[in-house]
């Protein structure tokens, strides 16, 4: 049995969602964030770092959202929600999966750090917010006339990368970026991501 260990108003929103695309039965394990909001210690037990998402499965446990897309997608997707290995669109697919955390969270996490710092935090700004811009805008044109990353169907790129415009809104910058949001309205319109909040409970990333 697969254990998705949830963490409410987390990425491992992401992974609730995988679970309902692909239907499969798993146990949905909650914690709450810390006022710090902070994970709560409990998480440690499950993987040393104490994040999510985090999965366990049958004795394996999975850390890291990209590596659990993948593992899920690959062990228990039966061929569903990623492009045939063996063509290019496959290679696309594992760019965007890559890109979500290597690349286009990084400037949005220091834009959350930064703010932290006030004045002192000043000087570094405008590099945060080329490289916020310069990430969303590549996203952007990429989806300007596509519903999807790669392809005509949904696959595990979409569900990885979209935590990246859920961020973007909670600062303000989707907005200036309508293929984007279409998008991710597309995607958020999806009977299994409502299925996924119903399970997960409220998710202030959800616009
Ligand atoms: N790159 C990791 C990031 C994991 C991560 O930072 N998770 C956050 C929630 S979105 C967390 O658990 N934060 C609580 C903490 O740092 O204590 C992934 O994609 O899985």
């Amino acid at each position: 049995m697969i254990t998705v260990h949830h963490l409410n108003d987390s990425r491992s929103q992401r992974i609730l969602w995988l679970m309902e695309e692909l239907g499969l039965p798993y146990e949905l394990k909650q914690y709450q964030r810390l006022p710090t909001r902070l994970a709560p210690p409990e998480l440690a037990a499950i993987h040393p770092v104490g994040k999510s998402p985090v999965i366990t499965d049958n004795g394996k446990t999975v850390y890291e959202s990209g590596a659990i897309v993948d593992y899920l997608i690959r062990r228990h997707g039966g061929g569903r929600l990623q492009p045939d290995p063996a063509t290019p669109a496959y290679d696309d697919y594992q760019m965007w999966m890559h890109y979500a955390e290597g690349s286009a969270m990084l400037p949005l996490m220091l834009h959350l750090y930064v703010s932290r710092l006030g004045e002192g935090g000043a000087p570094l700004h405008p590099r945060i917010e080329s490289e916020i811009a310069n990430h969303l805008g590549y996203l952007d044109g990429h989806l300007k006339g596509r519903s999807y990353l790669v392809g005509d169907k949904l696959t595990g790129a979409d569900i990885q990368m979209s935590f990246i415009p859920e961020i973007a809104e909670v600062y303000g910058k989707r907005a200036a970026f309508p293929s984007l949001d279409a998008w991710i309205r597309g995607l958020h319109a999806r009977p299994a991501w409502k299925k996924a909040l119903e399970k997960g409970g409220p998710y202030r990333f959800s616009n």
